[in-house]
């Protein structure tokens, strides 16, 4: 009903969202605009949505305060701490992400990268690729999974996607959250330091932001020992990311599989002069299968907006319907 909505598409032109929001708005791409500044300020009286193609196009106050009719705010990836979302809620603009159709991808990633750093497999194929098979075997994993316990930080959907694939791999699990989440049988640690003591592996699966900036520093790594693995598949942030390099240089720490950085696409030098650790450039969800469904939600949110029927998947901080 109504008119046809303007949207600004942020980002790359993917094909599933363009395809999508052609047929129910008139679509501005931002990526396209010589002069971005202009563009902006030609179009921005008419914006009443942005759709946000990737987890890296930041969305703040500042920018989202351009757009005076701005009602939705439609957003790729489940993680939004690129986007001022407690300033859009304050603001009665919705914020949506895209959860649930990511987290058996983000799950079956999360434990491939896991194999890979505590049996050291990207390694040894480097070992067979550089022909250096028939001079001597690639050497036993120092490491096993056997006998790990498995230490979740954060069990939300895909932390428990995770743990669900780790109990049948016969590792125990235990996690820390804030609260303890009566759903699930599992140890629960109010303190991270506490759990880093417990067990050999730290696996990271919870939201960035402010919130949970530098939560793994020198202290929890220590704690974690020189047997201890970490793994992060949730932001590069939630790591002291300088503590981590040392912590790994001065064998404080095991080793480390990361998804994730500080600063990327970005990978500190140290890092990549690492042998003993693992490292993917941001693939958790990075199929074509499941990007294609999250880019489908990212339309399906304005779809349903625009059609009067409210956000499929908003977040915490723009519930909806709003609170009275
Ligand atoms: C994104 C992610 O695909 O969903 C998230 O929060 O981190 C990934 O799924 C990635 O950030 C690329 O933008």
């Amino acid at each position: 009903a109504g008119e046809t909505p303007d949207i600004l598409l942020v980002g790359h032109s993917k094909p599933v969202i363009v395809g999508g929001l052609t047929p129910i708005s008139t679509l501005h791409r931002l990526i396209e605009a010589e002069d971005k500044d202009r563009f902006l300020a030609g179009v921005a009286d008419r914006i009443r949505a942005l759709a946000v193609a990737y987890t890296a196009n930041k969305i703040d106050a500042a920018f989202m305060q351009r757009f005076p009719r701005l009602e939705i705010v439609s957003s790729f990836g489940v993680g939004y701490d690129h986007i001022d979302a407690a300033w859009a809620g304050r603001h009665g603009i919705v914020v949506t992400n895209t959860p649930e159709v990511l987290d058996e991808e983000v799950a079956d990633t999360a434990l491939g990268l896991l194999l890979c750093t505590v049996r050291e497999l990207p390694r040894a194929e480097r070992h067979l690729r550089a022909g250096k098979w028939p001079q001597g075997a690639y050497p036993l994993s120092k490491a096993t999974l056997r006998n790990r316990r498995v230490g979740l930080v954060g069990m939300g959907r895909i932390g428990r996607a995770i743990a669900r694939r780790l109990d049948a791999f016969g590792v125990p699990v235990v996690y820390h959250t804030r609260r303890a989440n009566p759903d699930v049988p599992y140890r629960h640690y109010p303190v991270l330091l506490d759990m880093a003591r417990d067990v050999d592996v730290l696996l990271l699966i919870l939201p960035g932001g402010a919130a949970t900036r530098n939560l793994v520093d020198a202290a929890v790594l220590e704690a974690l020992g020189p047997d201890g693995i970490l793994i992060n598949m949730a932001r590069g942030s939630v790591v002291d990311e300088q503590a981590l390099i040392a912590a790994l240089r001065s064998r404080t720490i095991f080793s480390a599989g990361l998804d994730v950085f500080a600063d990327e696409p970005h990978v500190p030098p140290e890092l990549i002069a690492m042998d003993h650790v693992v490292l993917f450039p941001h693939l958790g969800s990075g199929s074509a299968h499941t990007r294609a469904r999250m880019d489908q939600l990212v339309v399906d949110n304005l779809a349903s907006w625009f059609a009067g029927k409210g956000p499929l998947t908003p977040v915490p901080e723009t519930p909806w319907p709003p609170a009275a």
